[in-house]
């Protein structure tokens, strides 16, 4: 099964992507997403001009060898945007592989380990009376563990808030709205932050009860002993998981925060290897990896990752926000279904624009989602609705402390 044929589509249905085409000599199409948010020219960039020549002729079935390849030989190791890149090749290679063999990838990975997978959406207002609205339309939509992210008073835009109601018809979505050639600035005060969540949450468990189960992003923003001081506070209120309190590349850090409270925790969206787990990992420090598949070299890495993690009894959380295309989620999928330390799967949703490029065979349905049966990963791509879309600047947000200071995320 030779590759013929590399190619890299950069396209912006709703947000951007960069999806790797590979086609093999007898015609097979496998798709890899290896979308960056905020960075993503400079994967279609790694791909086109420096992996694509690469790969033609050789054998598509030499997943691991063409991993370890890119990985070893490119000198460079590691890096959002070099692990972005091997990990598009490497889900197309196994799109084609379970193409090839008729089987829906999940079986290539050692079959079904569930019937379904269980996904948190994310829900989120700027008060108490639009927070619940949200609560209750993720509800309707048929999840049963929600992401609860709230305004804070004293701060005027926290990121991971939805800037209108979702009942004004717009959906709740990070930032492709703003997509400005530069990043908005948002404004953050962790104090106000601190004291103002517990009550969020007091409220929160007060309508919907205790079975309901609840999820926080911190998005990095704390200091040590403000994380642990938060995962104390919180503890009432039996979070499924405090996702990312700390800026995580300092891995020893969670030893603080884990002494110091029970409340699980999640970390690794922003990781793209083992070996950012390595402190977190060997001394039980998180309960959730959250690396996605995009981002940490594709399947044959988050395998070898996971497979770590749980002799360790760590679980998976896979990445699943909206700026992951839709054959990442359905690489996510397939994984999920397989692997024995499975924990929950973020899931978004995407837009109707993005649902006209790529076609998805997996279904969500009373809370858990499935990749489907079809032969792959289940996801085709439409160029001529690609082509509509072309790319456009976009970036995340940023944020200043009230003194001007350039903050964490
Ligand atoms: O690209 C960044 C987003 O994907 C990220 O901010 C989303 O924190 C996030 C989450 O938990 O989904
Ligand atoms: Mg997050």
């Amino acid at each position: 099964m030779k590759i013929a044929t590399v190619d890299v589509v950069v396209c912006s249905p709703d947000r951007n992507f960069v999806t790797l085409r590979v086609t093999t000599e007898d015609g097979l199409v496998g798709l890899g997403d290896g979308t960056l948010n905020g960075r993503e020219l400079a994967v279609a960039s790694y791909l086109r001009d420096h992996v694509a020549p690469l790969l033609v002729g050789r054998d598509a079935h030499a997943v691991e060898d063409t991993w370890q390849f890119l990985y070893r030989s490119g000198y460079w190791r590691r890096g959002p945007v070099t692990m972005a890149a091997i990990a598009a090749v490497d889900v197309a290679l196994w799109d084609l592989k379970a193409q090839a063999a008729g089987m829906p990838l999940y079986q290539l990975l050692g079959g079904a380990s569930r019937t379904g997978i269980m996904a948190y959406g994310h829900a989120s207002g700027r008060d108490t009376a639009e927070l619940f609205d949200s609560i209750r339309q993720h509800l309707e939509a048929g999840y049963r563990s929600i992401r609860v992210q709230t305004s804070v008073p004293g701060i005027n835009a926290v990121y991971g808030v939805a800037a209108q109601p979702s009942s004004e018809g717009k959906r709740y979505d990070y930032e492709p709205a703003q997509r400005t050639p530069l990043p908005a600035e948002e404004d953050w005060d962790t104090r106000a932050y601190l004291r103002h969540l517990p009550s969020v949450f007091e409220a929160v468990r007060g309508e919907f009860g205790p079975e309901l189960p609840l999820l926080h992003d911190g998005h990095h923003r704390m200091t040590p002993i403000q994380a642990a001081r938060l995962g104390k506070d919180l503890e009432p209120y039996d979070l499924f998981w405090l996702e990312d309190c700390t800026p995580a590349e300092n891995q020893e850090a969670l030893r603080l925060v884990r002494a110091h409270t029970t409340t699980p925790l999640a970390i690794g969206e922003v990781f793209n290897t083992v070996w950012d787990y390595q402190t977190l990992i060997r001394e039980q420090l998180i309960d959730y990896v959250r690396s996605a598949v995009t981002h940490t070299g594709g399947i044959t890495a988050m395998r070898k990752l996971l497979d770590f993690a749980a002799q360790y009894q760590i679980k998976s959380g896979i990445h699943g926000p909206t700026d992951i295309s839709p054959v990442g989620m359905a690489a996510a999928l397939h994984l999920d279904l397989a692997i024995h330390n499975f924990g929950i799967q973020e899931y978004m949703r995407h837009g109707a624009l993005t649902d006209e490029v790529f076609r998805q065979s997996f279904t969500f349905d009373d809370g858990y989602l499935h990749p489907g049966n079809e032969p792959g990963l289940g996801v085709t791509l439409d160029q001529a609705a690609a082509d509509r879309f072309p790319y456009q600047p976009a970036y995340l947000p940023f944020n200043r402390l009230k003194d001007g200071t350039v903050h964490d995320w």
